[in-house]
């Protein structure tokens, strides 16, 4: 395999604006509903919005919980909850978990509720910013809120280019956001999974790299599920071929290549054509149901 660039870096001028823009939007909010990637909770999480968004109320969502390990996300939640930051998981395009979030909206909102109705604004709007990476999920949680589509969705990263106010009908009033990604990843991992996921661009990217680099994090936490989806033995072909000089990994990224059929004419393997078919395997759940990182893994 050639060798090419590592580094991921996708910072188009909307998403500069958007975050640069995110700071004097909060003032117009009262709490913030931060999606993120329910197989990547860290990954999928900007350090630059973190830091924007600051004290202000909010919920993180995992969304795309349907897709990612079920045994991980409550340890996710767990660990992602403080005083001012609330977790919940989403199966958004399946509408399920909404009443959980409703309910923690209200808990946060409680206090800020009772003041306005003190002051005789009875049933007063609650308005929510809904931020987070590229392909999250944030204009589809909007659309199951608003009970219609009202935002734009899509399945790539970058649908959604400029904010936009969606009124719900009932009490949420929901700005919907460009999702941003951040100028430099600085954990390659992070870039790799960002990518594998969805959240990147794919053609700002080495595909085969991308998909070669996944299969290594894949074959760490979950080579059941590749066995069973490429019908490869992982293990053999990592202790039979791997020479002084040869990537093991790339033994197996060529015989999976194979049994799927992703051969050129002569003969030689279609990596481009195989890494294609592997990344969307994963990002649609046909591998399985994934988390690719652990809370422990950032303490
Ligand atoms: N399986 C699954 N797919 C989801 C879920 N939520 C969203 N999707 C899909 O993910 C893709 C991206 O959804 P969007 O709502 O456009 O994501 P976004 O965060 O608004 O994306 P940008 O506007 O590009 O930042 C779409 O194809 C959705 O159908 C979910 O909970 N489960
Ligand atoms: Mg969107």
């Amino acid at each position: 395999m050639a060798e090419k660039k590592n580094d991921i870096n996708w910072f188009p001028g909307h998403m500069r604006k958007a975050l640069n823009e995110t700071g004097e939007r909060l003032k117009l909010v009262d709490l913030v509903y931060e999606t993120c990637d329910a197989r990547i909770p860290f990954s999928s999480r900007n350090p630059e919005l973190d830091k924007i968004i600051g004290d202000k109320p909010r919920i993180v969502i995992l969304n795309k919980a349907d897709l990612a390990d079920p045994s991980k996300t409550p340890l996710w939640i767990k660990s992602l909850e403080s005083e001012k930051t609330r977790a919940c998981a989403l199966e958004s395009t399946h509408k399920k978990g909404f009443d959980k979030l409703n309910q923690i909206t209200m808990e946060l909102m409680k206090d800020k509720l009772e003041k306005a109705a003190e002051k005789g604004r009875i049933g007063r709007p609650v308005r929510v910013m809904v931020v987070g990476a590229p392909n999250t999920g944030k204009s589809t949680i909007i659309n199951a809120l608003a009970g219609r589509k009202a935002a734009v969705t899509g399945d790539k990263p970058g649908v959604t280019k400029d904010f936009k106010w969606i009124m719900t009908g009932g009490r949420l009033e929901l700005m919907d956001m460009a999702g941003v990604l951040w100028p430099r990843i600085a954990n390659a991992k992070s870039g790799i999974c960002l990518t594998a996921l969805g959240s990147v661009k794919e053609e700002v990217t080495d595909v085969v790299k991308v998909a070669y680099e996944t299969l290594k994090i894949m074959y760490d936490i979950y080579p059941d599920l590749l066995k069973e989806r490429y019908g490869v033995d992982m293990e053999i072909q990592a202790e039979e071929d791997a020479g002084y000089f040869q990537d093991p990994f790339y033994d197996i990224f060529l015989a999976m290549a194979k049994k799927r059929g992703c051969i050129l004419s002569g003969g030689r393997i279609d990596e481009e054509r195989f890494a294609r078919l592997f990344l969307n395997d994963l990002r649609e759940g046909r591998t399985g149901r994934i988390t690719l990182e652990m809370p422990e893994d950032f303490k």
